[in-house]
């Protein structure tokens, strides 16, 4: 046993506007007030909390076409990418706490700007890879991965406040897992594109050993590629997270959903985390936004090397009488 020097940055995304609902802006702050940079530090991590972006109103932010608030979620997007590029060139593994789940288009894309070749972990109940014009609701927390593949440029329309946003992720290089909710465009452009995916069903054929296994054996087929894993709190069962935005039934167990994390920091290659879509107003009780809130924080852990079967300094020694 080491006691590994991990260096983290979090940034605090308090951004809602990539859909309709209420509270998931106050992500960031439930997840630290359930004890994040403490706990992170108490397995051994040195901790550097870049705090909260602040986000600008936009005035006169209209639809495009059915796309709801461009303006809005463009501009907060550039602020989001500029805050991974920065934490990335401090030399830290960047965590970014939502927020809405559109978030991941400025977190990939800033991560990317530093690191070229990435590979991308996508943990979700939904794609998220609906285009502008396949989205059957406009909210653009349903589009981010349509905007960072370079296999789907030419189907985005010129959108206000996106026109710095470039294709930076090869379909290649891209796997989701735990996807139960995915939409009939959707399905056909993972298919179209020969993406990997890990749908519950293959999780319950498979098992998430399995499944992490063939995850790592598809990103890392030539080389090694640092890892960005974009963690969506609705992966996860809603017994588990129920304090989200669109809670889909059947889940992955709280067990599962550390399993990944653990697995992902055995690789030794992440480089940068989101966890997104924890909305403490969808809560029913009180005791859910907790539940929720701890999930999270034990996502984050697993990532930065806890393990469950515990651990201790190397040179611990055994009080003498
Ligand atoms: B989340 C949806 F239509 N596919 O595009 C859409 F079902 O970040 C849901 O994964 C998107 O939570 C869910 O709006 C976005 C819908
Ligand atoms: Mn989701
Ligand atoms: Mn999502
Ligand atoms: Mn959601």
């Amino acid at each position: 046993f080491r006691r590994d020097l991990h260096s983290v940055g979090i940034i605090g995304a308090p951004f809602a506007k990539g859909q309709p609902r209420d509270g998931v802006q106050l992500g960031p702050d439930v997840i630290r007030e359930a004890g994040l940079v403490k706990k992170l530090e108490g397995q051994g991590c040195v901790v550097k909390d870049y705090g909260n972006l602040i986000f600008e109103e936009v005035s006169n932010d209209e639809a495009f076409r059915r796309t709801k608030q461009p303006r809005a979620v463009g501009l907060a997007n550039k602020q989001v990418a500029d805050a991974v590029q920065r934490v990335k060139s401090d030399g830290h593994t960047c965590v970014m706490l939502g927020g809405d789940h559109s978030l991941a288009i400025g977190s990939i894309h800033g991560h990317a700007a530093c690191r070229p070749k990435l590979s991308v972990v996508w943990v979700d109940a939904h794609a998220d890879i609906n285009t502008p014009l396949t989205s059957p609701t406009g909210n653009i927390h349903g589009q981010p991965m349509s905007y960072l593949i370079h296999e789907l440029c030419n189907k985005i329309p010129v959108m206000p406040n996106f026109s710095w946003i470039k294709p930076c992720i090869a379909a290649k290089d891209v796997v989701y897992i735990g996807l139960r909710d995915v939409d009939p465009e959707e399905h056909y452009i993972l298919k179209h594109l020969g993406i990997k995916t890990f749908s519950m069903t293959e999780v319950d054929r498979f098992g998430i050993t399995k499944v992490m296994e063939q995850t790592c054996d598809h990103i890392f087929s030539k080389i090694k590629k640092p890892i960005h894993l974009s963690y969506d709190i609705d992966a996860l069962d809603p017994s588990v997270a129920p304090a989200t935005g669109t809670p889909v039934i059947g889940g992955l167990t709280y067990r599962e959903g550390i399993y990944i994390t653990e697995y992902v920091y055995q690789t030794g290659l992440l480089s940068a985390l989101d966890v997104v879509e924890v909305n403490p107003k969808r809560a029913k009780r009180e005791e859910e936004v907790h539940r929720t809130a701890s999930a999270a924080v034990d996502l984050v852990l697993g990532c930065f090397g806890r393990v469950r079967e515990g651990s201790h300094p190397a040179d611990y020694k055994i009080p003498e009488p």
